[in-house]
């Protein structure tokens, strides 16, 4: 039995995607980041870094999104085609996977929170300004893969396309403008617009 901790509006959207992408059965504890529940000992047991998502399947215990993600799709993604299928492709999945968490998450959140999510007098207007200025670099450089391609990995969406994608869904909350990206707003538009997205999104 698999069981995803996190309500939807965390980084535990990014795991019931791809599960609503796999049709796999599972059990979701929408468990508030925010409030006591992360706190308790039982779910701290689970996850010591007090933080969501984590996921158990039978006695594996996994944190961290982006590896709970390539762990589903290397496990039961392969008939669906979530999972890539070149050792190649697997290294591009990683590769993307690694790279959107580290030159895209933390300055993409820094807009959503200083723009959208925090109330107004506790907004930043020049980190967010500064933070639009950082994603340039890592933006053009989506955008000028996708150039010649429709997908990250191989000819298909796969978990390196929901792995970028669902990271970089944070640009439509934080009205982050992509026109100077065309090849990127695209290929997002594409990912976002999938069933599993919109089921894992009102989950
Ligand atoms: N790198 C982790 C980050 C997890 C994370 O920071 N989750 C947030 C919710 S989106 C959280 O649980 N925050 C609780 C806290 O920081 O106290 C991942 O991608 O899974």
């Amino acid at each position: 039995m698999i069981t995803l901790y996190g309500i939807t509006q965390s980084r535990a959207f990014r795991p019931l995607w791809l599960l609503y992408e796999l049709g796999l059965p599972f059990e979701h504890v929408k468990l508030n980041f925010r409030g006591d529940d992360i706190k308790d000992p039982t779910y701290r047991a689970l996850n010591p870094n007090g933080r969501v998502p984590t996921l158990v399947d039978g006695d594996l215990v996994l944190w961290e999104s982006m590896a709970i993600n390539l762990y589903l799709a290397r496990k039961y993604g392969t008939g669906a085609g979530l999972w890539p299928e070149t050792v190649e492709d697997e290294g591009r999945a990683m590769q993307w996977s690694f790279w959107v968490m580290t030159e895209v998450e933390h300055p993409l959140l820094t807009v959503l929170m200083h723009s959208r999510v925090l109330p107004e007098d506790q907004r930043d207007a020049d980190k967010a300004s500064r933070n639009r200025g950082l994603l340039k670099a890592p933006f053009s450089v989506l955008d000028a893969a996708l150039a010649d391609r429709d997908y990250l990995a191989g000819d298909r969406f796969t978990v390196a396309d929901l792995n970028v994608a669902a990271v970089l869904s944070w640009c439509k909350p934080a009205r982050f403008g992509l026109k100077d990206y065309p090849n990127l707003s695209k290929w997002l538009d594409r990912c976002l617009d999938r069933p599993a997205r919109r089921q894992a999104q009102v989950a």
